[in-house]
């Protein structure tokens, strides 16, 4: 591994985020974005696609669960499993994350927790609020520890780009359940103080610990600022749900045995 990348790993251990740099050419990343409107649109579909779309009032309050497709839309706020897209799966499994991954979570397979679409629709999309990626809402035995987000639009200060507050993943999760941070956790940090914000040009592509609070505006550009966010696993993470059989994950990078 060159020096470069080991530094920008040891920066994502160290401040829960880090910049990977622009990977990939235009063209590619154009068609990532052309893919991911062809779903929203209906053009293009995999039966378990997961969609969700957003909310009028762009409040994260008011987003609704559960309602799945809704017809031909760019106001989608998010699909899941991009991964049965041909595309996209190309993207998941590049050589530059494989290395990325492999160094995170060595001497093991790396699987797939998930690998979504978050999109700020050019009406301004919904903000996120400052969270976690984890804990019992998640029901694995170990939380993931590595999200690699790729701008597929400029997402600049005022267009959505990702906030993040470093170091906070160091302290694991703020309640066992995961997800938003709740507001008495936030009051005990200042925030806006240490708060970081990472614009990113199209293509580029960020480290995030899934225990690093982070959280995005809406987009104020009026243009929409889609971006992919693949959750890797160590392959030894088990779902412990027992109600509906566990869910089993898509094997990405294999374990590879130094050369002796
Ligand atoms: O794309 C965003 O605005 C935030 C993405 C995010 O929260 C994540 O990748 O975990």
């Amino acid at each position: 591994m060159s020096a470069d990348r080991a530094a920008t790993i040891a920066h994502y251990r160290e401040h829960g985020w880090a910049r990977l740099g622009t990977i990939g050419d235009s063209t590619t990343i154009a068609r990532l974005r052309e893919r991911a409107d062809a779903m929203m649109l209906g053009e293009v579909s995999y039966p378990g696609l997961f969609f969700q779309h957003d909310a009028a009032s762009g409040r994260y309050e008011d987003l609704e669960y559960g309602k799945g497709w809704r017809g031909p839309s760019l106001q989608y706020r998010k699909i899941e499993k991009l991964e049965l897209d041909p595309l996209f799966w190309e993207w998941i499994t590049r050589d530059t994350f494989r290395e990325v991954a492999t160094a995170v979570y060595p001497g093991t397979d790396v699987t797939l927790y998930r690998a979504f679409l978050m999109n700020k629709h050019a009406g301004g999309g919904s903000d996120l609020p400052w969270h976690q990626d984890g804990g019992d809402f998640w029901g694995l035995d170990q939380d993931p520890t590595l999200q690699i987000w790729t701008a597929l639009d400029d997402a600049p200060e005022d267009g959505g780009c990702v906030e993040v507050l470093p170091g906070t993943h160091r302290a694991g999760l703020a309640t066992p359940l995961g997800g938003v941070v709740p507001r008495d956790r936030l009051e005990t940090r200042d925030v806006e103080r240490e708060l970081v914000r990472l614009p990113a040009v199209a293509g580029e592509v960020l480290l995030l610990h899934n225990h690093v609070w982070h959280r995005s505006a809406r987009s104020r550009t009026g243009q929409a600022r889609r971006a992919l966010s693949v959750c890797y696993m160590d392959g030894r993470t088990r779902c412990r749900r027992r109600k509906r059989a566990p869910r089993t994950f898509v094997r990405v990078f294999a374990n590879v045995a130094p050369a002796c």
